[in-house]
């Protein structure tokens, strides 16, 4: 069971109040005009993932009080309730232990008294085969040919990890494999990515924790379609379906071979599934060894998470922050701003990993909450996000924390084009923080006029972490991975809440089963409002 603590009850809380309101004035470009030592005591490493947290406005009487508030909250015990494997996903009676995906062989993770880890590697060693057969082309499809293409059929946790990492790895892809990535029902998206493939070289991966989510099962229903037309014969479909699930049941019904399925547990949330077969697709791509490399950066992150003090501890300060910024300085959001191209999903996976764990507004007693929970997360690859909403960061009336982050090796050859995207990301986050003020404006000699003068002002102060990682690896992303991962358990502890259900994803699917029927007859009963009664009538004269 979690500890069930309102966090603004606790003293810490009220001291935080209180420090807020004596910071108030305090600017960060004086912080560090008075303190030599800033950029380099708010910021931690953890082998080569770096994080600096200085350009945040708080001190260190700051994060002792935050670490009290963590410390009242109990986050030490619910961090070893997470790891012992108590079923903390309290809502639906479960265990929440993705960490047990990514441990050692050797090592004992206990789920209802039962070790868990041993089939873990029964899983991951299929997988391990599964890829080589794959690779080598000892599997092949039902003509003989080598299988090229592997689409993943799956969406949200199903989905986002795993094309958010491939898309991250692009430079550990395989010689003659791709992946492709179908999630929404919207015939555009299968259509669009089975129009250039050949049925004969292509795997598809029906990932469904459930085996039930009707955007998945309607996508792969047409996928088998679609094959079915050109290879004629059912007996084909076992060596072109496979399936990653906790669902054999509905798996066999599909028509999938449970010997070609991968499975999971129901201890693994959707949106922390990456690191189980739900990876397939991601191991498939750049093969096992690099998949296992992901898994064991996940887990050093996972004991660093485990066992640092909460001072030292990268995903706990990465919280604590994130709870400062939004209780105790109103800023509402986040934005993850990643300077390496390959990493232009990230945004979208935290934004999954984040909002739906943490966009709760009942406490773990069952209570409204009286304080703000998950911030919007939102962003985009720079530097292409300089050019399009970089000026309302700046200039806006809202304040955005942002979290930028940097790849210090470059994985092409090109020169000419590194340093100009590091310069970048380190300048954005200095003019964020430092701000440009009418005086300094006048006293730089530059020719404005009184009109224009006040539009080039910068407030400045504006807060922000920067997350360096020495290279874009399979081991540092899964540290970068996991980092957020706890982190977003961290501020759900602070919060109180329960950051392992999603129920609020459930009212539209059932409201879409009542109206589907609507749009079959062309027709309604009545019983609906009349903004749904026009939309619907619009869409049944269009039609
Ligand atoms: C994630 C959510 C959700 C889920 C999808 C797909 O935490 O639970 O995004 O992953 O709804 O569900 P299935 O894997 O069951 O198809």
């Amino acid at each position: 069971m979690l500890p069930k603590i309102n966090p603004r009850s606790t003293t810490a809380w009220q001291k935080l109040q209180k420090r807020s309101e004596t910071l108030r004035n305090k600017k960060l470009k004086s912080w560090f005009s008075e303190d030599p030592n800033r950029g380099s005591e708010m910021s931690l490493q953890l082998e080569e993932l770096y994080l600096d947290y200085s350009k945040n406005r708080l001190d260190r009487e700051t994060m002792e009080l935050l670490a009290d508030l963590a410390r009242e909250c109990r986050l030490e015990a619910a961090r070893d309730a997470l790891f012992s494997g108590e079923p903390i996903n309290e809502t639906e009676g479960r265990a929440v232990m993705h960490p047990a995906l990514r441990a050692p062989r050797n090592a004992s993770m206990m789920v209802d008294g039962e070790n868990v880890v041993p089939e873990v590697y029964r899983v991951l060693d299929k997988m391990e085969r599964f890829c080589e057969a794959i690779h080598s082309g000892h599997k092949v499809g039902y003509t003989g040919k080598k299988i090229t293409d592997v689409v993943n059929i799956g969406i949200g946790g199903s989905d986002l990890g795993a094309v958010m990492v491939t898309e991250a790895l692009r430079a550990y892809w395989m010689e003659g494999i791709k992946p492709h990535f179908v999630s929404n029902i919207d015939g555009n998206h299968l259509f669009q990515v089975t129009r250039d493939l050949d049925p004969e070289r292509t795997l598809f991966i029906i990932s469904s924790k459930t085996f039930t989510t009707l955007e998945t099962m309607t996508n792969a229903h047409s996928a088998r379609t679609w094959f079915l037309d050109h290879a004629g014969d059912l007996s084909h479909v076992k060596d072109h379906f496979v399936a990653v699930s906790t669902n054999t049941k509905g798996v066999v019904e599909f028509g999938i071979d449970p010997q070609n399925m991968f499975e999971f547990w129901d201890w693994v949330g959707g949106r922390y599934s990456l690191s189980s077969a739900i990876g397939l697709s991601i191991a498939l791509t750049v093969g096992f060894s690099s998949f296992r490399e992901l898994l064991d950066g996940m887990h050093a992150m996972d004991r660093h998470f485990q066992s640092a003090p909460l001072l030292e501890n990268m995903p706990v300060i990465l919280g604590m922050v994130g709870v400062w910024n939004i209780n105790f300085l109103h800023m509402d959001t986040l934005a993850v701003l990643p300077y390496n191209q390959y990493l232009h999903r990230l945004p979208a996976f935290l934004q999954q990993l984040d909002m739906e764990s943490n966009g709760k507004s009942v406490d773990r007693n069952g209570h409204p909450v009286d304080y703000h929970t998950g911030p919007i997360v939102w962003g985009e690859a720079g530097t292409n996000g300089q050019h399009a909403f970089y000026q309302l960061i700046h200039q806006g009336t809202s304040e955005i924390p942002c979290d930028f982050i940097g790849v210090v090796d470059p994985s092409h050859p090109l020169p000419g084009h590194h340093p100009w995207l590091l310069a970048n990301l380190i300048a954005q986050s200095r003019a964020l923080m430092l701000g440009r003020s009418r005086e300094e404006m006048e006293q730089s000699g530059e020719q404005v006029s009184p009109q224009v003068l006040p539009h080039k002002v910068f407030p400045g102060n504006r807060p922000s972490n920067t997350i360096l990682m020495k290279a874009l690896t399979p081991r540092s992303l899964g540290q970068l991975i996991a980092l957020y991962e706890h982190k977003v358990f961290v501020q759900g502890i602070l919060w109180n809440i329960f950051s392992f259900d999603q129920f609020g994803v459930e009212l539209g699917k059932k409201l879409a089963v009542q109206i589907h029927p609507f749009l079959d007859k062309k027709q309604t009963d009545g019983s609906l409002d009349t903004s749904t009664n026009a939309l619907l009538a619009t869409i049944y004269d269009w039609q």
